[in-house]
Parts: structure tokens; C-alpha cells; sequence
């Protein structure tokens, strides 16, 4: 009978679960190795507060899974003789117990680039690299190319209706709970000024947090972001009671306000656990499994609960099924061939428009902003403006504690910038001040006028979201969910279409991106 090989398994930092499929069979005499390195908090420079919170995550789990009797090695940053690459710590390793393992174990990562890195680690290591599915979702790979099979539009809809069967949440029966699918018609409201927000937990930073703080602080002083104060949780225990005051405080009202923006406030009712999912200390189906017995113990109403449930075992996984049935040729998409460059306020947050400034701002603070921030205010100007998809996705993926690019990329290029021509999306996500208006507090505090909609005076966003039809005219025609609004721009004169497109041109010049 042969010996049960002797394993090496990399974990990686979202890889961050004790249950993850790297781990499964380990046994007395393997080793288990985690490195904090340059290469992968400078692919991207990501923000401070994301690299302390996945550097002090990291640390907690392995103190975690040495707890469970595993052995671990753990490269730290300033290890005197860490060789900055993820492939460079694993010979280290090898190095010092030549000839002991017979492999490496790792659950695939969840960005194209590694696993394409990864498969070239065999010749590079000599040693076989067996790379395990990612069993932390609800759909496999498999599962979701079946599902996508034959497809003429892959509505995400569809998708998650096939979820709520499998795993049996909110379903009576074959019918769905409450009689719909979908609650979403409810979940549109804007904020009323009598609804007080709830207060958020700010976890007390022990000494592994302050190392790590002082070592984003003189490595990474160049990145974008606030690295204090740093307030999130950084292990499973901190994860779950965050979860815990989301279902006590927010998710009774979490679908009424989905869709809400306020001035200063950060998360309104949103969960914020996004970091924590995608890193491995939260568990998915587990989460969902909880916010269902929160309806069925009547705390929460089902329009809050299934728009809850649905972003996690609909989006999330559907986003991750198409990233990983798309790539690498999506990322290369540009269906509107845009190509302005980034604004210098992505960064600075230095703009008179109040909802860009707020969302900019909320997010070098937290490292956070919430969906509607992301898709209806930085997303829908960068679609408007014609901003290089390459640029914005880029953005994306390193100012959000919760950004990889499994589930960063769909959303910005598919969702956000209608890059990929219409995978994800039937239109894109285009909308003018009066969307904001109605949906936020911002325009009372703006210098611009959401009323206006020409001059130096008129919200951007009103002759952009004109601009952008006119630009795109010929790209976008044909789509029957533009019909109504290319029918209005066929009876507007020409007079007005030059005064929109000059105020355009203007602002592209006064903004720096002409
Ligand atoms: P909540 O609003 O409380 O929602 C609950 C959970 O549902 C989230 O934690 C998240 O896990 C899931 N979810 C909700 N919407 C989506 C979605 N569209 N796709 C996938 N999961 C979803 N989400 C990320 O996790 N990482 C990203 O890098 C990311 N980039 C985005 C970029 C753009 C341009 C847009 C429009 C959206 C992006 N999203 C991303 C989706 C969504 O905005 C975030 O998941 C959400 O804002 C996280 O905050 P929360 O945890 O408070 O979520
Ligand atoms: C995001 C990130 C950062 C900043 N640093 C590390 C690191 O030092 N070591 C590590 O193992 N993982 C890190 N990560 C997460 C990886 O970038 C992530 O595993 C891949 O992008 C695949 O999703
Ligand atoms: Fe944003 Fe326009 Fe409203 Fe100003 S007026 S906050 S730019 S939508």
C-alpha cells in the first residue's frame, strides 16, 4: 500500500476558512504555509485599510488553525528574508525541509492571474502543485457552465431561482416563500429623515492589529486610503457578532433602503460583511441559512430577507460562475471603446459634485462604499464620462476591503461600464441627476443644480447621461430597453444637442480628462 503523501498546503489570504478544501485531509507531519508578500499587496496598490485587515485576518487564522493542532509557517512581510513573491515563500519552505513533501496542496485562488501563475509552479518547484476546486460556494464551477449551457442571455434572475431550489431557502415546497421570487419592486425607498441609523460595532485593535497598522503605515505609505482609524473585525468570532448586530439592527430594514444614499453615512442599513465572506471568515450559505430563521421567527420582513439572501446566493455566486466561464477574454472587452482617463477625484475626492465627493470619500475612509454608491455614482459617471475600463476596474479592485477580482470585475465591467456589450447587464446602468435626486440627499448640498440641465451651473451628470447616448448612438441603438430614451433624443433639436455636447466637452477639459 503506498504512504499518504506528505503535504504542503498554501493558504492563501481569502482563503481564510478552516473548512476550505486545501486543509481537508491534512494529517500529523504536514505543513502548512501562509506569506504575507509585496507581490500580492502591489499587483494592485491597494488600499491601507485592506491590506492591515487581510495581513491581521491572515495572522488571527493561523493562530487559529495552530490552535486546532495544525502546523504552520507563517512569513510575515518584514521576515529579514522574505522573498516578496508567493512562489518564492514556498521554496523557502521547501528549502528548509528538502525532501520531505512530496507536494503542495492550495485551493485555487480566485483571480485568473494567480491560477495562471500557479500552473507554471510544477516546473518551477519540482514538485507536483495540486490544485483544489474552491468548495466555499454554493454553485461549482460544473454546476454553473450547466446551468449556462445553451443560454441565450444569462439572466441572473433564472440562476438564482435554480439556487433557492438546491439549497431550499425561503422555498414552500416547489413555490417560493411569500408568493414571489422577487421582492424587488419594494426595496426602492429613499431614506426619510425621521429613520435613525443604527450605531456600528468598532472592534478594539489588539496587538496583532497593531503590528499590522505599523507595518502598512511604513511599507504602504503611498497607498491610497485611510489606514486609521481601523475599526473592522479580523477574526471569525469579531465577523459573527458584526453579522449578529446586522440581523438585530439592519436587516428588518435593510430592503426598504437598499437602494438609498444619505450624505456622511457610510452603511445605512447594508450588512458590510462583504470583506469577511470573501475572505473566508464568514460562510455563505451559513449566513443565509440565519437571515431565513430571521424571517421565520418573524424579525425581519421578506422583502428584507429575500433581497438579502438574494444578493448572496444570487449575485455573488452568479458573478463568480460568469467570471470564471468568461475569463481571460472578458477583461479584454471594450463594447463602447471607451477610453478617457481615470479623474484625478477618484483619488483626491477634490469635486464640486456632492455625491462623487461623498462616495470618493466614504471610501478612502472605510475602504467601503455601499452597491448603489458603487454602481449609480462612481460606476455610472465613469460609464457616462467614457473612462477606460482598464482604469476603473483597476480602482475598483484596490480600494474595496471586500474587492477580488472574481467578483470585482463583472461587476465593474459587465454591471458598471456595459464593457462586455450586455453579458451581465440588458442596458447599462445609465442615469442622470434625477435618478440621484430621487434616491439621495446629495443634490441639496451640490454646487451644481440637478435641475439645470445645461451651463456651467447644470449637474454633469444631466448632459452627460445625454452625451453619452449621442457618443454611443450607433453601439447602443439597437437595444430595446433604449428605445424610449433614443426616441426622445431623436425629437431634440440640434441646438440643444451642440449646447450638450459642448458642456461636456468643457467638463471633460475642466476635469482634465479631455
Ligand atoms: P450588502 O448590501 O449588505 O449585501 C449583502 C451581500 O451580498 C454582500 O456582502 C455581498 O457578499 C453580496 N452582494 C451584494 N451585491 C453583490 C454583487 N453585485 N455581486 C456580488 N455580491 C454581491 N462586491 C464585492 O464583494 N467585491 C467587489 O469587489 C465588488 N465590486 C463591485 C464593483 C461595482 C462597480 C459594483 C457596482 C458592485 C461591486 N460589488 C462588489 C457588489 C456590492 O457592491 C458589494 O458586494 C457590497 O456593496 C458590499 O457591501 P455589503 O457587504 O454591505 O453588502
Ligand atoms: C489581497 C492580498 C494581499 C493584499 N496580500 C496577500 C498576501 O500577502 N498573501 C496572500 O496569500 N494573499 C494576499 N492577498 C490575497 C490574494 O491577492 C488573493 O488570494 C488572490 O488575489 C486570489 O484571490
Ligand atoms: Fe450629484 Fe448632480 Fe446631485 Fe450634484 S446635482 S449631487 S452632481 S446628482
Amino acid at each position: 500500500m503506498s504512504e499518504t503523501p506528505r503535504s504542503l498546503r498554501l493558504v492563501l489570504g481569502d482563503q481564510l476558512s478552516p473548512t476550505i478544501s486545501s486543509l481537508s485531509d491534512y494529517r500529523d507531519g504536514d505543513l502548512v504555509v501562509m506569506a504575507e508578500v509585496h507581490a500580492e499587496a502591489t499587483y494592485v496598490r491597494h488600499h491601507k485599510k485592506k491590506i492591515a485587515f487581510l495581513f491581521s485576518a491572515m495572522r488571527h487564522f493561523a493562530d487559529e488553525i495552530r490552535s486546532a493542532g495544525m502546523a504552520v509557517h507563517y512569513f510575515t512581510l518584514d521576515d529579514p528574508g522574505n522573498s516578496g513573491s508567493l512562489i518564492g515563500e514556498i521554496m523557502r519552505a521547501l528549502e528548509t525541509s528538502t525532501g520531505i513533501f512530496d507536494r503542495v496542496v492550495v485551493t485555487a485562488p480566485g483571480e485568473w492571474r494567480l491560477l495562471e501563475e500557479m500552473k507554471s509552479w510544477p516546473d518551477r518547484l519540482g514538485i507536483d502543485v495540486e490544485i483544489r476546486e474552491d468548495t466555499r460556494f454554493i454553485a461549482s464551477l460544473d454546476r454553473f457552465a450547466t446551468w449556462a449551457e445553451g443560454r441565450k442571455r444569462l439572466t441572473m434572475e433564472y440562476f438564482y431561482r435554480e439556487m433557492r431550489k438546491e439549497t431550499g431557502l425561503l422555498m414552500e415546497g416547489d413555490l417560493p416563500a411569500g408568493g414571489q421570487w422577487n421582492f424587488d419592486q419594494d426595496n426602492r425607498k429613499r431614506l426619510p429623515a425621521a429613520v435613525s441609523l443604527p450605531k456600528r460595532r468598532a472592534h478594539r485593535k489588539d496587538h496583532i492589529t497593531e503590528d499590522v497598522c505599523a507595518l502598512v503605515r511604513d511599507r504602504f505609505p503611498d497607498h491610497f486610503g485611510d489606514l486609521e482609524p481601523f475599526t473592522y473585525g479580523v477574526t471569525r468570532a469579531a465577523a459573527e457578532a458584526d453579522l449578529d448586530d446586522f440581523f438585530r439592527h439592519c436587516l428588518a430594514q435593510f430592503g426598504d433602503y437598499q437602494d438609498a444614499m444619505v450624505q456622511g453615512e457610510s452603511f445605512l442599513f447594508h450588512s458590510v460583511i462583504a470583506l469577511y465572506l470573501n475572505c473566508g471568515l464568514l460562510d455563505p450559505l451559513d449566513v443565509c441559512r440565519r437571515a431565513e430563521a430571521e424571517w421565520r421567527d418573524g424579525r425581519a420582513p421578506i422583502n428584507a430577507v429575500e433581497g438579502f439572501i438574494r444578493q448572496i446566493i444570487g449575485w455573488r455566486e452568479y458573478v463568480r460562475g460568469l467570471y470564471w466561464m468568461k475569463m481571460p477574454d472578458y477583461a479584454n472587452t471594450n463594447f463602447l471603446d471607451a477610453s478617457r482617463s481615470l479623474p484625478d477625484f477618484y483619488w483626491t475626492a477634490d469635486t464640486r459634485m456632492a455625491c462623487v465627493r461623498d462616495t470618493v470619500e466614504t471610501t478612502r475612509k472605510h475602504a467601503y462604499a455601499h452597491h448603489i454608491q458603487r454602481l449609480m455614482i462612481t460606476g455610472n459617471f465613469a460609464l457616462l464620462a467614457g473612462i477606460d475600463p482598464r482604469q476603473v476596474e483597476e480602482w475598483y479592485l484596490l480600494v474595496y476591503a471586500d474587492a477580488y477580482e472574481w467578483v470585482e470585475l463583472p461587476n465593474t465591467h459587465g454591471m458598471s461600464l456595459f464593457a462586455d456589450g450586455g453579458v451581465m447587464a440588458t442596458k447599462p446602468y445609465a442615469a442622470s441627476g434625477a435618478y440621484i435626486n430621487r434616491m439621495s440627499d446629495y443634490c441639496g448640498n451640490c454646487h451644481y443644480s440637478v435641475s439645470k440641465k445645461n451651463g456651467p451651473k447644470a449637474c454633469p451628470f444631466n448632459y452627460l447621461y445625454w452625451n453619452f447616448l449621442i457618443e454611443n448612438e450607433d453601439r447602443l441603438k439597437g437595444n430595446p430597453r433604449l428605445n424610449m430614451p433614443f426616441r426622445n433624443l431623436a425629437k431634440m433639436n440640434e441646438e440643444k444637442k451642440t449646447a450638450i455636447r459642448e458642456d461636456s466637452r468643457r467638463f471633460f477639459r475642466e476635469i482634465g480628462i479631455s
